[in-house]
């Protein structure tokens, strides 16, 4: 008994060292790689047996390695509009050319939807997660979720409105304020000559979404310095061509010939606007000066038909690039925060040209 009882201590005490020297070997490793790679990097880390047998969540659920294929959920806002048709094939078609394996939610602009997906994502242990929110705020919990289950998001196109900026990996889209600014700069150009007062009707995109806030604060900064211009209408179109048109619809009802100017905060929008102001006897672009945004096929035509004054451009087709930076993180590269697309303006004078070599 005696003899058994040695043999059981000297085994603790094995055991213990062991344990000893598994906890300082994980600490080395976790604290090394946290400078080289920032916040997501215990996904590399999947081979740590200790962890693993412990079940520590945050290391068992990921198997993401520099070129290894990966498996990437990717929750989209909807189909709304012919840019979001565009984005959502570059950004499928990129991921299985890729080689990955691709899980695809639609959330038709319903941020509940979102929330539920991102979970699923969760659950099945994606590797990555690529999501583009409907709105700003109202993400923390889900995001704090996948962060806590070791999973690196990766926001695409829009922004989200949290304090901690660890809960996603890096942000690739659109700088939608500058494109608001351009929208104003070109107004104030186009308006050198005239008189005030000119008078502003504003279709806003989804109600709480980056590039509604955006695009209304970049356009307001500019016009703003400016006594003449006046915003007198602004509703949310939801970013729909149906939408566009009933609302233009009620603002010709309620102001009719008293509108010069319509800003739409996308080109579906501003083409549902077009109908409404021809059903209603007036004439698109010279009636009332009509700008959009996105630069999609469908306003370039608008635009050759002299229906329609100009777009910003705001590029959908980053796909392959997303996919890079996903590659990148996979490879330990630490990526900036916020990466921006770059883009352009086209005026109804470059349209026909500029058509048949649109992309999307
Ligand atoms: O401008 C609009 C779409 O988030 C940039 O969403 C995107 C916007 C785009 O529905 O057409």
């Amino acid at each position: 008994m005696k003899k058994f009882l040695e043999a059981k201590g000297l085994l603790i005490l094995l055991f213990a060292l062991l344990l000893l020297l598994a906890a300082c070997g994980s600490a080395d490793e976790s604290g090394s790689n946290q400078e080289g790679a920032g916040d997501n990097t215990e996904q590399t880390e999947e081979e740590n047996d200790a962890e693993e047998t412990e079940g520590d969540s945050e290391e068992e659920e990921s198997d993401g390695q520099a070129g290894e294929k990966l498996v990437i959920g990717f929750s989209q806002v909807g189909a709304e509009s012919e840019w979001r048709t565009a984005n959502t094939k570059s950004i499928q078609d990129a991921i299985k050319d890729a080689g990955h394996e691709l899980k695809f939610s639609d959330a038709q602009q319903k941020q509940e939807n979102q929330i539920k997906a991102i979970r699923s994502f969760i659950t099945q242990k994606v590797d990555a997660i690529v999501f583009s929110p409907v709105v700003e705020t109202g993400f923390e919990t889900v995001l704090q979720e996948a962060k806590d289950a070791g999973i690196p998001v990766f926001l695409a196109d829009r922004a989200v409105d949290v304090e901690d900026d660890s809960l996603w990996v890096t942000f690739l889209g659109s700088d939608f304020v500058e494109e608001g600014r351009k929208a104003g700069n070109w107004l104030v150009e186009e308006m050198a000559d005239e008189e005030g007062p000119i008078n502003i009707v504003e279709l806003q995109g989804t109600v709480g979404s980056a590039p509604a806030i955006d695009r209304k604060q970049g356009f307001e900064e500019i016009i703003s310095q400016e006594d003449k211009f006046e915003i007198i209408k602004s509703q949310t179109g939801d970013f729909t061509r149906a939408k566009g048109k009933e609302v233009m619809e009620a603002f010709l009802k309620s102001e009719g010939d008293n509108i010069d100017v319509l800003y739409a905060h996308n080109d579906d929008m501003a083409i549902g606007a077009i109908q409404a102001i021809e059903e209603y006897g007036l004439k698109p672009a010279e009636d009332i000066t009509i700008i959009g945004v996105d630069a999609v096929k469908g306003a370039f035509e608008a635009m050759a038909d002299g229906k329609m004054n100009v777009t910003i451009e705001c590029n959908p087709l980053f796909g392959p690039q997303l996919v890079d930076l996903i590659e990148q993180h996979f490879a330990g590269e630490e990526l900036d925060k916020r990466i921006a697309v770059e883009e352009s303006m086209y005026t109804m004078d470059q349209a026909e040209e500029l058509l048949p070599t649109r992309e999307y």
